[in-house]
């Protein structure tokens, strides 16, 4: 029995049921374009905003009921916690999990109480997924909230905090290694400025790419098939944060080597945060080849923070949608419920709400997406509107056959004069709205 026992499983039930404790679309074995609906999503809960997180901000204390949290967690506490998400885990139904080090951990203020801590509730998570069939997305060290992280941890300007944080990312990926998650996140929170006065930006670069090549060589001598990922954000907490956006990761990667090694983990405020549509960091990853998974919590479009909501628009996710259907869906990466409820929200209950919804939503831009994708009319317009590229002077210039001159002189010699043709804007944005009714 736990806090989130109050509740028979999460079923299917279909857009007729009157439940709120029931999916509506959401219907994992229904193939959706040959494969599972499952398949697709390869949904995540989230341990730090739904079991880790009192519901404190920046104004007030926690106020949603968390037990086993207090300001020093025990081994007791944290088993606890563990029973607790594990119980919400079954019960929900989602195929996966992820987590901080230290939000499923005992506190610890040395090194050595600090591995200690981990493999015990390490030991405690092994037994729980293997009883539940509960599956690691991915895990992660926090390296942004103890305040000897005030500065960075891998672009601190203490070395001693570059070695703490090494020793906090081998423990944590080896132990993500041993529970068999397939990806181990960075996210670089505290990894930026918040003045450039008092930093110095490319010292601190050269410490984060040598501690990322660190992090891979090391997941290769421990045999970890999982995949590397960071996680772009623009700023909050720091000014500027290093890995910016899907852009600023891959030219870092480039730089340092890495390109080959190391995906990207695309949340979606994050991208709105930084100014970008969520679809076009999805995108550009999947162009440079670096598309890895989804933070799949959403902003408020008033607001300039990381609100972390759950999504409940639909139609919104589907460019997305189209990108990931083309990929074939995720390899390694999936959708994971970077989350929370809102302060008021005090129900053990508003937990499974929030994230039925949260998948509702996956499922009903699933379907739309693959309705877009079925009825061809959108692929024909792309397909179209590049056909010139097609012809032979397409091919020439895309094989590399003709250099600039020869371009220009072909150009003057024949005459060009390009005619203007439509872009379809109108027809493409409706041909994908007319499938948003699922
Ligand atoms: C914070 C990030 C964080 C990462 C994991 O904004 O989204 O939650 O996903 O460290
Ligand atoms: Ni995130
Ligand atoms: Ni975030």
């Amino acid at each position: 029995m736990s806090l989130f026992s109050n509740i028979a499983p999460v079923r299917f039930e279909g857009p007729e049921s009157s439940s709120e404790y029931a999916f509506r679309v959401y219907d994992k074995d229904r193939k959706v374009l040959g494969k599972p609906m499952q398949e697709w999503l390869r949904c995540a809960v989230c341990y730090w905003h739904s079991f880790n997180w009192p519901g404190q901000d920046i104004f007030g204390a926690g106020t949603l009921p968390r037990p086993w949290l207090g300001a020093t967690i025990t081994q007791a506490m944290a088993e606890e916690k563990l029973e607790a998400a594990f119980d919400f885990l079954s019960r929900l139904g989602v195929p996966y999990f992820t987590f901080h080090d230290i939000d499923a951990m005992a506190t610890a203020t040395t090194l050595k109480e600090h591995d200690r801590n981990l493999k015990a509730i390490e030991e405690r998570m092994q037994q729980r997924m293997a009883a539940t069939g509960m599956k690691l997305l991915w895990g992660t060290a926090n390296l942004f909230s103890h305040p000897r992280y005030a500065g960075g941890g891998p672009t601190s300007a203490d070395p001693q905090v570059f070695a703490w944080a090494a020793a906090q990312v081998r423990a944590c990926l080896e132990a993500t290694h041993r529970l068999g998650g397939e990806n181990y996140v960075l996210w670089g929170g505290r990894e930026g400025y918040d003045s450039l006065l008092n930093t110095d930006l490319k010292r601190e670069l050269d410490h984060y790419g040598r501690f990322l090549s660190l992090v891979v060589e090391h997941k290769h001598r421990i045999g970890f098939k999982g995949t590397i990922l960071v996680e772009p954000k623009p700023f909050e907490p720091t000014k500027h944060q290093y890995d910016r956006d899907v852009a600023a990761v891959y030219a870092f990667l480039q730089r340092y080597g890495l390109a080959q090694d190391v995906r990207v983990n695309i949340e979606v405020n994050h991208a709105t945060l930084a100014g970008l549509d969520f679809e076009h960091e999805v995108a550009a990853a999947l162009a440079y080849g670096i598309f890895g998974s989804i933070d799949i919590n959403r902003g408020d479009p008033r607001n300039g923070w990381d609100t972390d909501q759950f999504p409940n628009n639909a139609q919104e996710l589907v460019p997305a949608f189209l990108s990931l259907i083309e990929n074939g869906g995720f390899s390694t990466g999936g959708f994971n419920f970077d989350a929370k409820l809102r302060r008021q929200s005090v129900d053990p209950l508003d937990l499974y709400v929030a994230h039925i919804g949260g998948i509702d939503t996956l499922a009903r831009a699933l379907l739309a997406a693959a309705d877009v994708v079925t009825e061809r009319k959108l692929a024909r317009l792309k397909a179209e509107r590049y056909q010139g590229w097609n012809g032979e002077l397409g091919q020439r210039i895309e094989s590399g056959a003709l250099d600039l001159a020869g371009i220009a002189d072909l150009a003057t010699a024949g005459d060009f004069q390009p005619v203007s043709r439509s872009g379809h804007q109108e027809l493409a944005e409706s041909l994908v709205a007319r499938h948003c009714r699922h």
